[in-house]
């Protein structure tokens, strides 16, 4: 029997996208896998990748040498469609679908009878809606479900990511997926997509539900990172060691509290619940606050180590990590790079340390502060940040921070 799905098309080629496009491909499926950024086609053609997860590479590079998996910049047809780009936020913290859009009029040349569409980008509720309706405005030759429901040409579903980076491979294929439709053979479709490539469960739903049970598991541990946060500051003020604290309530058992830190960073965490904020203003009120106790964290900290650095005529500053957490090279919204910019603003010898990045991100580029390797940095330091929790930094030998000043902001070296 032919298989459902011979061909698929993948619109982004980041964090999500190429690994699902990799996965796909070793199930046998003919992959185009799509990216403006022609740079990382180009390496990905030659079976390298442009981002670090454990054992991508390998996986990228078998699917593309049995030419299972190409990439390319342009969509080209295929069964089903999977749309995995990025939905980042305006300064208003209004959600900004301007690369779903730029995915759908990328898709809507080659969309034919029975393609199926499936959005994995994060989104605001209605999204799914939103895209069936671009599409329909461009292909008035086709029907959209949002038209003709169940007996639409085109199936559009949504299903979201959940995977961790750092264990993306894993977790992709591991992880349970909510699918969501936008009518029941539409889900359906699209679980048959997915239950050829997952081991975990396919649960199936609507479109809009499946959009706001994704916010919600990231505002779910946004609001539990901010009471983890708040408490610090909290212990702050009484001078406790929140980390003591947190240890011994979590003896109890049913508390189970984070840790705090720098503030949340990440591409996820740090923007989703303001989807559900920006769709539901006024009863979203948890969600906002837990947004701004998390936001307020970074600031918290400059205003500390500006503190510290009265003690000094003149301290040389060095800060522990920048990616908005440990052992991955992702710099995106990460708490950390704003807390060395911040600190730059005020202070003038300021080393950072990142182990997987080999260059400093925009935002520090005219700061002065410079990168540096670890082992250069320690020495000469008075006051030593630390703001990600690499294992190259849980392995620092305690006696090399012995007479400087130490922010310990993950609870690393307690
Ligand atoms: N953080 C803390 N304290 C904690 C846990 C995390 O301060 O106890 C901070 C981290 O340092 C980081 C931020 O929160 O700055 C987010 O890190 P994370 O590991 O919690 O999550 P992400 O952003 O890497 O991935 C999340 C995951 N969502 C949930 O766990 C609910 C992942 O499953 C999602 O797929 C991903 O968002 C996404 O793509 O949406």
């Amino acid at each position: 029997m032919k298989p459902a799905f011979e061909t698929a098309c993948v619109i982004g080629l980041g964090y999500i996208g190429l690994p699902t496009a990799a996965i796909i491909a070793s199930r046998g499926v003919s992959v185009i896998g799509v990216d403006v950024n022609k740079r990382a086609v180009d390496l990905i053609k030659k079976g390298q990748i442009h981002i670090v997860e454990p054992d991508l590479d390998t996986l990228v590079n078998g699917a593309v040498a049995t030419g299972k998996l190409k990439a390319t910049t342009e969509p080209a047809r295929a069964d089903v469609f999977i749309v995995a780009v990025p939905t980042p936020f305006t300064d208003g913290n209004k959600p900004d679908l301007k690369y779903v859009r730029a995915a759908a009029e990328a898709i809507a040349p080659v969309l034919e009878k029975d393609n199926l569409v499936i959005i994995e980008s994060t989104s605001p509720v209605g999204t799914t809606e939103q895209v069936s309706g671009w599409l329909a405005e461009l292909r008035d030759d086709l029907t959209f479900p949002h038209q003709a429901g169940e007996e639409a040409d085109i199936c559009l579903a949504y299903s979201p990511e959940r995977v961790l980076p750092g264990r993306i491979l894993i977790e992709l294929v591991r992880n349970d997926r909510v699918v969501g439709g936008m009518t029941p053979r539409c889900a359906e479709r699209a679980a048959q997509l997915y239950r050829m490539i997952i081991e975990g469960e396919c649960f199936v739903t609507t479109a809009r539900t499946a959009e706001l049970v994704k916010l919600s598991e990231n505002a779910f541990r946004d609001v539990n990172i901010a009471f983890a946060n708040e408490l610090s500051m909290i212990c702050d003020r009484l001078d406790l060691d929140v980390w003591e604290v947190a240890e011994l309530a979590n003896r109890h058992p049913r508390v189970e509290i984070l840790k705090p830190g720098p503030g949340v960073g990440g591409h996820c965490i740090a923007v989703d619940p303001w989807f559900i904020v920006d769709s539901a203003p006024e009863e979203a009120t948890l969600i906002r606050t837990a947004r701004n106790v998390n936001d307020a964290k970074p600031g918290r900290i400059v205003a500390n180590v500006l503190e510290a650095c009265e003690r000094f005529a003149q301290p040389r500053i060095v800060c522990l990590g920048l990616s908005y957490k440990a052992d991955i090279d992702d710099l995106r919204e990460s708490p950390a790079v704003e807390i060395v910019r911040r600190i730059a603003e005020s202070a003038t010898d300021i080393a950072a340390v990142e182990p997987n990045v080999t260059e400093l991100p925009d935002a520090l580029a005219e700061t002065g502060v410079k990168l540096v390797d670890l082992d250069d940095a320690l020495d000469t330091a008075d006051i030593v940040v630390l703001l990600t929790d690499h294992r190259e930094f849980k392995a620092i030998d305690r006696k090399s921070l012995a007479g400087k000043t130490v922010f310990d902001t993950r609870g690393i070296w307690r």
